[in-house]
């Protein structure tokens, strides 16, 4: 029975490989930003990605934003292109922690892009503010046909205080399943304390 449950699990395993679709599958343990990976910064003030360590799984990235009497800052990091070829449903999930100074005029958001489009946005999720690392999962109807890329950014706005805010993510997975097992990092599921 184990040897014909395995042959199942490889024949599922080739035919997800079959359809084409790219896995992105990033801990941020080696050089910085990832082959493929890439930032964008826009306003006024100081932002940034990088990559720092520390996290519940060793190395992570870092965004960060902060606006003092300047208006909007963001920063912006880009997954590298990625398709689900005859599959209309992508499934993601990456441990995040965000952190800014309360007021409400800073935060962080994730959302899927077309990979020629970028300003086309198909999925769009505020990330919650948090005072310790936790998962974030969800699925995003796509077409099939084409290319996608996941984003991340952090944000402060604001013309009269100083406001920042601090996004990290880290063991980010994009799949044509949920925990998908060729994918699936030991740490899934855990909520991690950081700030401590
Ligand atoms: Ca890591």
């Amino acid at each position: 029975m184990r040897t014909y449950l395995g042959v199942v699990v490889a024949s599922a395993l080739t035919a997800a490989s079959a359809v084409g679709l790219d896995y992105v599958n990033e801990d941020f343990e080696g050089s910085f930003p990832p082959a493929g990976w890439t930032t964008a910064y826009g306003g006024t003030g100081n932002a940034s990605w990088s990559q720092a360590s520390g996290g519940p799984e060793g190395k992570y990235a870092s965004g960060s934003a902060s606006s003092f009497g300047d208006g909007l800052v963001w920063a912006t990091f880009m997954s590298p292109e990625f398709n689900v070829k005859g599959n209309t449903t992508v499934y993601y999930r990456f441990d995040y922690g965000l952190w800014g100074n309360g007021h409400g005029v800073e935060g962080g958001e994730f959302y899927i892009v077309y990979a020629d489009e970028p300003a086309r946005r198909l999925q769009y999720r505020e990330l919650e503010g948090l005072p310790s690392w936790a998962e974030f999962a969800g699925s995003a109807a796509v077409s099939a046909d084409d290319r996608f890329k996941a984003c991340w950014r952090v944000w402060a706005d604001d013309y009269w205080r100083y406001h920042f805010a601090f996004l990290f993510i880290d063991d980010v997975i994009i799949a044509d399943q949920p925990r998908h097992p060729a994918v699936e990092p030991a740490s899934v599921g855990r909520v991690k304390a950081l700030f401590r």
